[in-house]
């Protein structure tokens, strides 16, 4: 089957013109003006935005979390992406201490294969490094195409790992290839900060965001850059959300250090006034917490400069009933927020439509960088020639209201409830199939991929 997508203006992380998009089978084949093949198909772009399909690289789907399961399931969260204009997301598989990485992998892939809708691959939080997993990084890198180890620096007795067991990792990594990834705050200190506030009787959501001030993340991300730094393992940092912890990575500039810095579409968006509302604030605990409208500008510039890489999720949603096992204690609210079908869509009206960030650079954030970092680029990531025809096809007039109400997350309230944002998806093709038309569904489960990921070699 082949398909010809006329006269839209076609965005990449570095281009910009009118032109016409060749589609055969799965990949793209042609690109220019007035391209004169036949194809089965066609259809009109003008006026529209043409850009590579989204990749979210930070989203946790069904995943076994504070006594519950993340409310969005392959299924669903997949599905939830596509009509969000994200082809791709990198979920998180998740060893439990004392027990093999393949394992885990094993019991991740009974939820996940077969049942996604988008194409989807897994980063492998190691939460148990030792002789035994060692050995199995070279499996992961070499063999299951999965090139991204998480670590947790937070989390104690559950995720957490210490830095002797970090710096050993990192070591393996990069003798593999690979990338280290981290949730850099501090546990301990939070540790204190939680058990000070519950003997306190301060027990609602507001704590959750005291307990986790900024200087714990600062902390954490400076320690880790230094152990990057040191071992010379490449290093990539997860939902940063502060000017501190960006500081870390700024300062490490100097000596001529490149660490990969993801944010979140949250944290450039909401902050931490949102605490204040007594347990409603528990739609937006998450960790790390919501920050200042200082962070908010310092990660805006983080962006500009090059310092911070991708906007991410981190959509790990829960149902309200979920959210209420919290009620008595904010220790106890499960940690996450549903944003895997806003992002595209809230970074294009709240970066590009105010000029806060150029349509090229919403393209490097939201596609492209995922792609060249954790090694899909250039078969995902990009519109080229032998790229996978991965195309979301965008009318950047449309108003419209994000809500719970036409949400297709499964979860029960919108972080964003009310919010007017300008610009909608308008059609999705995933590897050359049309999945998202008009507001509709076109595929089922099982059409997602699993991709295998290639080793750490695209430095941005
Ligand atoms: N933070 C969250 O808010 N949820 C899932 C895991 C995490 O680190
Ligand atoms: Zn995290
Ligand atoms: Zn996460």
């Amino acid at each position: 089957m082949s398909l010809l997508i006329k006269n839209g203006r076609v965005i990449t992380a570095s281009e910009d013109y009118i032109a016409d998009i060749f589609i055969q089978e799965e990949v793209i084949t042609a690109i220019g003006k007035d391209l004169s093949v036949k194809a089965d198909n066609e259809m009109d772009a003008s006026g529209m935005l043409v850009f590579p399909g989204g990749i979210d690289p930070h989203v946790h789907l069904d995943m076994p979390f504070m006594g519950t399961y993340s409310s969005d399931n392959y299924e669903t969260g997949t599905m939830a992406a596509l009509y969000g204009g994200t082809t791709t997301v990198i979920d998180f598989i998740l060893q439990k201490q004392g027990n093999s990485l393949h394992a885990a992998l094993d019991e991740w892939r009974s939820r996940s294969d077969k049942n996604c809708v988008g194409d989807y691959s897994f980063h492998m939080a190691v939460t148990d490094f030792n002789e035994d997993t060692k050995k199995e990084i070279r499996e992961f890198v070499e063999i299951e195409g999965i090139t991204s180890f998480k670590t947790f620096m937070a989390y104690k007795g559950a995720l957490m790992i210490d830095d002797r067991q970090m710096i050993g990792l990192m070591e393996e990594v990069k003798k593999q290839g690979g990338m280290v990834t981290v949730h850099a705050t501090n546990g301990d200190m939070i540790d204190y900060l939680i058990s000070k506030h519950r003997e306190e009787g301060k027990l609602s959501p507001l704590y959750h965001y005291l307990s986790q001030p900024e200087v714990t993340e600062a902390e954490a991300s400076e320690r880790f850059v230094d152990m990057i730094n040191y071992t010379g393992c490449p290093g990539y940092i997860v939902h940063m959300t502060c000017e501190g912890a960006l500081n870390a990575v700024r300062n490490a500039t100097r000596r001529n250090q490149k660490v990969f810095v993801e944010t979140c579409i949250q944290y450039l968006l909401l902050d931490a006034s949102l605490y204040e509302k007594d347990f409603d604030g528990a739609k937006w605990v998450m960790s790390p917490p919501l920050r200042e409208k200082k962070d908010q500008l310092t990660l805006w510039a983080g962006i500009n400069q090059g310092l911070v890489n991708v906007v991410a999720t981190d959509h790990c949603p829960f149902m309200w009933e979920q959210k209420k096992m919290g009620e008595k204690d904010f220790s106890k609210i499960p940690n996450g927020h549903p944003a895997i079908e806003n992002r595209m869509e809230l970074l294009y009206s709240e970066g590009v439509n105010t000029g806060k960030i150029t349509l090229n650079k919403y393209v490097e954030v939201a596609c492209t960088n995922p792609a060249k970092i954790f090694g899909m680029f250039p078969q995902k990531g990009t519109i080229g020639i032998g790229s996978d025809a991965d195309i979301v096809i965008f009318d950047p007039n449309l108003k419209h209201t994000l809500s719970a109400s036409t949400h297709h997350m499964n979860v029960d309230y919108s972080g964003y409830e009310g919010w007017e944002v300008t610009g909608k998806v308008k059609s999705v093709l995933l590897r050359g199939k049309l999945v998202i038309d008009d507001n509709k569904c076109l595929a089922e489960k099982g059409n997602g991929k699993f991709i295998k990921r290639n080793k750490v070699t695209q430095y941005i």
